[in-house]
């Protein structure tokens, strides 16, 4: 547990949205600071000075800067521990819970933009996620192993997966099988997921008027 609050740099409908669920699941009391991505307010300052590349979500804590979801969830997760949405580094599933948290970045999110633009990837053998078929039917073994990506345990990962999932399928970027749809719903019905989404469609309502 920490003192210091944590900044944190969002846009609604947006990537950030699933960092957002997080800090409401861990009950974080947080300084939210709102970017309007229709007015490129992310690709100027003050924000290029917080985050170069002009990405959200971003968080400023202890002085320092953490960007790139899977490295935000961790870091979250990690720095209120005490709520139990990550496996601590003696926990056998700790390995496990890291090697999802790093997929999504490494392997799920270049396969999607290469299947979105409809580009051909590199060959499987140095495309860094092989391929679509393989990458995704990893993905969903894991998933049928259920409720949750860590089987019986709930935990950050499935805030990432849940909300990714969500707007890939809603996006019809992803298929949707039915244990996906299933999983994003699950995860979707929870109190922490529905008062995100519920703050979320105020910010976008206020955006767009
Ligand atoms: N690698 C980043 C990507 C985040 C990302 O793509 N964010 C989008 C929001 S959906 C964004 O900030 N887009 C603004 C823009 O580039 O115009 C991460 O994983 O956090």
């Amino acid at each position: 547990m920490t003192n210091e609050r944590v900044t944190f740099y969002h846009a609604p409908n947006s990537r950030s949205g699933g960092a957002r669920a997080l800090l409401e699941e861990l009950g974080v009391d947080y300084e939210l600071k709102v970017l309007n991505l229709r007015k490129q307010e992310q690709r100027q300052s003050p924000y290029v000075g917080v985050n170069p590349m002009g990405k959200v979500p971003a968080i400023w804590h202890r002085g320092q800067l953490v960007t790139e979801q899977p490295a935000v969830y961790i870091y979250l997760a990690d720095l209120y521990a005490e709520k139990g949405l990550a496996p601590g580094l003696d926990d056998p599933l700790r390995g496990v819970y890291l090697r999802w948290m790093v997929f999504y970045g490494s392997c799920f999110e270049p396969a999607l933009v290469d299947r979105s633009m409809q580009r051909e990837p590199a060959a499987p053998s140095t495309c860094p996620y092989g391929d679509w078929d393989t990458m995704f039917s990893t993905l969903v073994a894991q998933l049928e192993r259920g409720p949750y990506m860590l089987g019986e345990r709930f935990s950050a990962l499935d805030v990432l997966w849940g909300s990714a999932l969500r707007w890939t399928t809603m996006f019809k970027l992803v298929p949707e099988l039915p244990v996906i749809t299933a999983y994003v719903e699950r995860i979707a019905a929870r109190p922490a997921m529905q008062r995100a989404a519920a703050l979320d469609a105020e910010l976008a309502a206020a955006q767009a008027a």
